[in-house]
């Protein structure tokens, strides 16, 4: 599955951007929440995803790069049930708090996991756990280059949910997703490729022919 991530459509015309993929027929439109604290960007925020909501009937997966999280659920109300609300595991101590309330406000939970921390601290957290996001850049900015590590991450989180009956949590990549990269991270086992800058936003081609070509790439592995 492809979730295109909308901090890299023209903020000009985000609802011609909008239109666009969903001819393509994308799975989820990527929203990525930061709040200049738990990474040094502000982008977009509750109210221009509940305004992308009102517009499309496309399932969001929201991205919230802020501090404690568990604080902020109420503003996700409108969020249903094939729609992704992941949280930072570093953003706060209470991290099973907030996938819980995640799952009370009745959508998908995702923790995501900064380069630097190991999967292993989800250990005591699985059953809370619907979607784990792997940053394969530091989170905050677009345009960045893959820290090569990710892919070794990603393939050996794969095998321990596995190991541990968890064959149904999805694995999340985001960060520099390019065409090339693309084809190691799903075979390393990520099932949602977050396009950005380096992909369906790219300047070598239109955002339809972008999605086609990382669509065919991504499904190339498929079992
Ligand atoms: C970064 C954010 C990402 C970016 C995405 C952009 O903090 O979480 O979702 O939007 O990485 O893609 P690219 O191809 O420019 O890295
Ligand atoms: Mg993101």
């Amino acid at each position: 599955m492809i979730a295109p991530s909308l901090m890299c459509v023209d903020l000009m015309n985000v609802q011609s951007g909008v239109r666009a993929l969903e001819g393509c027929g994308t799975d989820f439109f990527h929203i990525d929440i930061m709040d200049n604290h738990f990474v040094p960007n502000i982008t977009l925020g509750p109210d221009f995803a509940r305004a992308v909501r009102k517009i499309s009937a496309v399932p969001l997966d929201l991205h919230l790069m802020i501090e404690r999280p568990e604080n902020f659920l109420s503003q996700y109300g409108f969020l249903g049930p094939a729609d992704i609300l992941s949280v930072h595991y570093e953003a706060t101590v209470h991290v099973q708090k907030a996938l819980a309330g995640i799952r009370e406000l009745g959508a998908r939970s995702g923790v995501a996991l900064n380069p630097a921390t190991p999967f292993t601290v989800l250990e005591h957290i699985l059953d809370d756990i619907e979607i784990v996001l792997v940053m394969a850049v530091n989170p905050g900015f677009s345009g960045q280059r893959l820290i090569p590590s990710a892919l070794e991450k990603i393939r050996q989180l794969r095998l321990w949910l596995d190991e541990r009956g968890k064959s149904g949590v999805l694995i999340e990549t985001d960060g520099n997703v390019s065409f090339d990269h693309a084809d190691r991270m799903r075979q390393a086992g990520t099932d949602l490729f977050i396009a950005g800058t380096s992909s369906v936003f790219s300047p070598g081609g239109s955002i339809a022919e972008n999605y086609r070509k990382l669509k065919s790439i991504v499904e190339r592995h498929r079992d």
